[in-house]
């Protein structure tokens, strides 16, 4: 027990701190909220789907469409019934980035003195698998939270850029660190730096979107996706994104490190032994998240 609790200590380490504040509650669908709408999808209602609902600006990023992306993420992880969560936008825009408009009188003493903007990454702290289902425009800020998430899902005319050279500004939310990680150096340095967009076949054919489907059936396919995904043991789940997202992190030799810690971690889960065990008895698994 006491060689488990120091490996769980050890594991535990790299986790970056989950945002503070007082715990989310779970909300009713749609419930409070301006700018977002949600609701639970699939067949046991085990997917949390939040959608970014203010089309007149092809869903710019204010601070109020952040927060609610946030709380509804946060009361998701929190429902013990979600096992995966799919973000989207509309046809025309996932999200055409920060808002223009609320960052025009910004300065830098402000930016600096208030961490402006620094709550963006909050989707990057939900241990539940995230699936991006981009329709149309994913720019700037929406290119970076596209990239936040776990696995992206495009429409057919979706477009991804990091416009923000045009404005005379960089990407600040991880544009030139995910993006360049996701489809390498020289594509990354031509959009940043011309601020050329690229389409959903580009953007697949370079790694960015793991598939493309038609515009009018894109979300759909997100859903079956995450319910394919909430299906599975949700402790054994969260243990593999943690691994994979360690490969952004961590060099070869200490992600192979934690993977083994989590592997090894994955035996002292019921779910385990009955992932196994229902193999050898040629019946389906039915996990408990135990
Ligand atoms: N911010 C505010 N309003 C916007 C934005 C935006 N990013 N994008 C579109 N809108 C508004 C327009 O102002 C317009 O409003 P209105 O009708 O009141 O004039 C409405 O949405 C429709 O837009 P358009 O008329 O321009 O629609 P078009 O179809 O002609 O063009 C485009 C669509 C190409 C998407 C165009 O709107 C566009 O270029 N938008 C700006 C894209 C952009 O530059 N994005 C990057 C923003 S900067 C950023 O994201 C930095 C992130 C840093 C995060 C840091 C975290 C720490």
């Amino acid at each position: 027990m006491a060689a488990l609790r120091a490996l769980l200590l050890r594991v535990r380490a790299p986790l970056r701190p989950v945002a503070a504040g007082p715990p989310p509650r779970p909300f009713a669908s749609g419930a409070g909220f301006e700018y977002i709408i949600t609701e639970k999808k699939g067949k046991e209602g085990n997917v949390g789907l939040v959608q970014m609902n203010r089309p007149k600006a092809l869903n710019a990023l204010c601070n109020g469409l952040i927060n609610e992306i946030n709380r509804a993420m946060e009361a998701f992880q929190q429902d013990p019934a979600v096992g995966a969560i799919v973000l989207t936008g509309g046809e025309k825009a996932f999200a055409a980035g920060a808002d223009i408009k609320e960052m025009q009188n910004q300065t830098f003493q402000n930016c600096y003195s208030t961490g402006f903007l620094s709550h963006w990454d909050r989707v990057t702290h939900i241990k539940k698998p995230v699936i991006a289902a981009v329709n149309g425009f994913a720019l700037g800020g929406g290119c970076e939270l596209a990239m936040m998430c776990d696995i992206i899902y495009a429409g057919e005319k979706a477009q991804f850029g990091q416009p923000e050279i045009l404005l005379g500004t960089i990407p600040g939310a991880g544009g030139t660190q995910r993006l360049t990680r996701a489809v390498g150096k020289s594509l990354a340095m031509e959009m940043i730096l011309t601020g050329d967009r690229i389409s959903a076949q580009d953007a697949k054919q370079a790694g960015l979107v793991s598939k493309i489907f038609p515009v009018e059936t894109l979300v759909e396919e997100a859903i079956k996706c995450a319910e394919k995904i909430a299906n599975n043991s949700k402790i054994v789940t969260a243990m593999a994104k943690e691994s994979v997202n360690a490969a952004f992190e961590m060099t070869l030799t200490e992600g192979n490190k934690l993977e083994k810690k989590l592997f090894y971690l994955t035996f002292a889960t019921e779910d385990r032994k009955e992932g196994m065990t229902a193999f050898v008895e040629k019946r389906k698994a039915t996990f408990r998240d135990q």
